[in-house]
């Protein structure tokens, strides 16, 4: 078969354009990888074709020898459907987890995301964390998400709490809460250690200026992460438009009522007491 052809390349196609048609992806924003199967790797061997092998910039070992479909460095998000060669590859890693080749795709000189660093050590710590269920980590740059980032304290506790607090879907789609990175330079090996940590805890981490990261066991339950946290981010902006209090909310109380009856565990550090609303 030929990798186009393959289901897991027809999904990563599909959010790409998904993440475009949701402005999440001005000129050559964002990024997305993929950890292939190996029976899909082995599905689409006809058409791998490795080429140098050439420096991650971390070192991941747990991931040595497993394949990825990776976004190319200064690729459109706009091009994934309709240039999708061009527009990202199928990588292949050494035995050591420090180098990695080109098998496939970004044609025309094409490299992987300047953010693969942090994709790697974030799909090597959810290998652990999610015991090998997440294969998908997406960064974008979600308008309302960002702009949260000048107004709310850059601390895990207030952005969860106030995400929660706009849908009462939010607990239930992430009960473990986010985690937010303070401002720091991205594509460098640094930004990744400070993702990949609280990627141990959390599945969404917010780079503080700069966007978000979400992973997930496949394309469509990524996607929708990050659709509802960027949703509820897109209410918390609305209501702070209106006015700079919440006249009622969702309380504490009712957080643990909620997680009693959909059985979620909701770690008690969201649910502090606050002055007003
Ligand atoms: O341009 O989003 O973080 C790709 C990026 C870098
Ligand atoms: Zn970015």
């Amino acid at each position: 078969m030929r990798v186009l052809e393959a289901e897991f390349a027809q999904g990563f196609i599909r959010l790409a354009q998904d993440g475009w048609d949701q402005g999440w992806h001005e000129r050559n924003g964002g990024n997305l990888s993929y950890r292939v199967r190996p029976q899909e790797a082995e599905s689409v061997k006809e058409e791998l074709a490795p080429g140098e092998w050439l420096p991650i910039g971390a070192s991941v070992p747990k991931l040595a020898g497993e394949y990825f479909l990776v976004t190319g460095t200064g690729r459109y998000f706009q091009n994934v459907a309709r240039k999708p060669a061009e527009s990202f590859g199928l990588i292949e890693l050494d035995g050591k987890g420090e180098n990695y080749r080109i098998c496939w795709g970004l044609e025309n000189n094409g490299r992987p995301t300047s953010e693969l660093p942090s994709h790697l050590m974030n799909h090597e710590v959810k290998l652990e964390a999610a015991s090998g269920r997440h294969r998908v980590i997406y960064h974008c740059h979600p308008v309302n998400t960002i702009a949260l980032t000048f107004v709310l304290p850059l601390t895990d506790e207030a952005f969860t709490r106030e995400l929660w607090e706009m849908m009462t879907e939010c607990p239930v789609v992430f009960p473990e809460g986010v985690g937010v990175v303070d401002w720091m330079v991205p594509g460098g090996r640094d930004i990744a250690v400070a993702t990949s940590e609280l990627m141990k805890t959390y599945n969404v981490a917010i780079w503080a200026h700069h966007g978000m990261f979400c992973s997930g066991a496949d394309f469509d339950e990524t996607f929708g992460l990050m659709h509802t946290v960027e949703k509820a981010a897109a209410i918390l902006v609305k209501v702070l438009s209106m006015q700079p209090y919440k006249r009622q909310t969702i309380q504490p109380e009712d957080f643990r009522q909620l997680a009693g009856d959909f059985r979620l565990e909701l770690p008690e550090k969201f649910l502090y007491e606050k002055h007003g609303n």
